[in-house]
């Protein structure tokens, strides 16, 4: 069976941080060892990444801001998501390499395969085995979105190029990937999403 590294995805405001958490605690009750991770971030190295590539002060070139975004993520793949798969957790991300392939891939253009080409060296395998992909419409997630950030508040048509991006990679790994209304009421998107990984693991 494949190990439980479970991907939250989709735009901004699409509910990702506060469904995979709801999760978390879903199985934490049951006894089980939960991870938490997010990208871009979750190590040190990758934290200031972050800051780099979010803050309104720089503006990295497309491929800079690509290769970043993979730079940060072979760290955390090294330093955390590996180590606690192999260590018996389940490892929950709020965000992941799925995120680059639609945001830079399809949103900035640079193309979805090449984007993938580029961080599959440096995660060694270490690859989500389930992504939760929540859709939502670009204009009500920007309206539920508080602090906007420097991709993030590229607006609404990008958006919609990255969630274009987020759909059809989807349907190019339909066994990987399950699609949630995340327009639907937060209790039964929670529930969703519980039932998709439990009917896995
Ligand atoms: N990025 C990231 C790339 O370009 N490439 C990459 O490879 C990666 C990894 C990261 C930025 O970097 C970009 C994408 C982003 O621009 P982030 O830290 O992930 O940013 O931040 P965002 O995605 O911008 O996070 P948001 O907070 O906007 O989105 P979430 O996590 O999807 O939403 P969440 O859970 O915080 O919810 C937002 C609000 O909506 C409510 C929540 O209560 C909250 O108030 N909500 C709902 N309300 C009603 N109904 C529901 N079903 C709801 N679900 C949530």
């Amino acid at each position: 069976m494949s190990l439980p590294y479970i991907a939250f995805e989709g735009i901004e405001g699409a509910g990702k941080s506060t469904v995979a958490e709801r999760v978390g605690e879903r199985l934490e009750a049951e006894g089980r060892r939960v991870v938490r991770v997010r990208e871009p971030g979750g190590t040190a190295v990758g934290e200031r990444i972050r800051a780099i590539l979010l803050g309104h002060d720089l503006l990295p070139d497309p491929w800079t801001e690509a290769l970043l975004f993979a730079a940060a993520r072979a760290q955390l793949a090294a330093e955390v998501v590996g180590p606690a798969l192999a260590s018996g957790a389940w490892v929950l991300s709020d965000r992941s390499v799925y995120s680059s392939l639609a945001y830079q891939g399809a949103g900035r253009g640079l193309g979805i395969d090449t984007v993938r080409g580029v961080n599959e060296p440096g995660l060694l395998g270490v690859w989500p085995s389930l992504v939760i992909l929540l859709n939502v419409d670009p204009t009500e997630g920007l309206h539920r979105q508080d602090v906007g950030d420097r991709i993030g508040d590229e607006g609404a048509d990008f958006q919609r190029s990255v969630a274009d991006g987020f759909i059809a990679t989807a349907a190019s790994e339909p066994d990987r990937f399950v699609i949630i209304d995340a327009g639907d009421q937060l209790d039964s998107v929670v529930a969703a999403a519980y039932r998709e990984i439990r009917s896995r693991w």
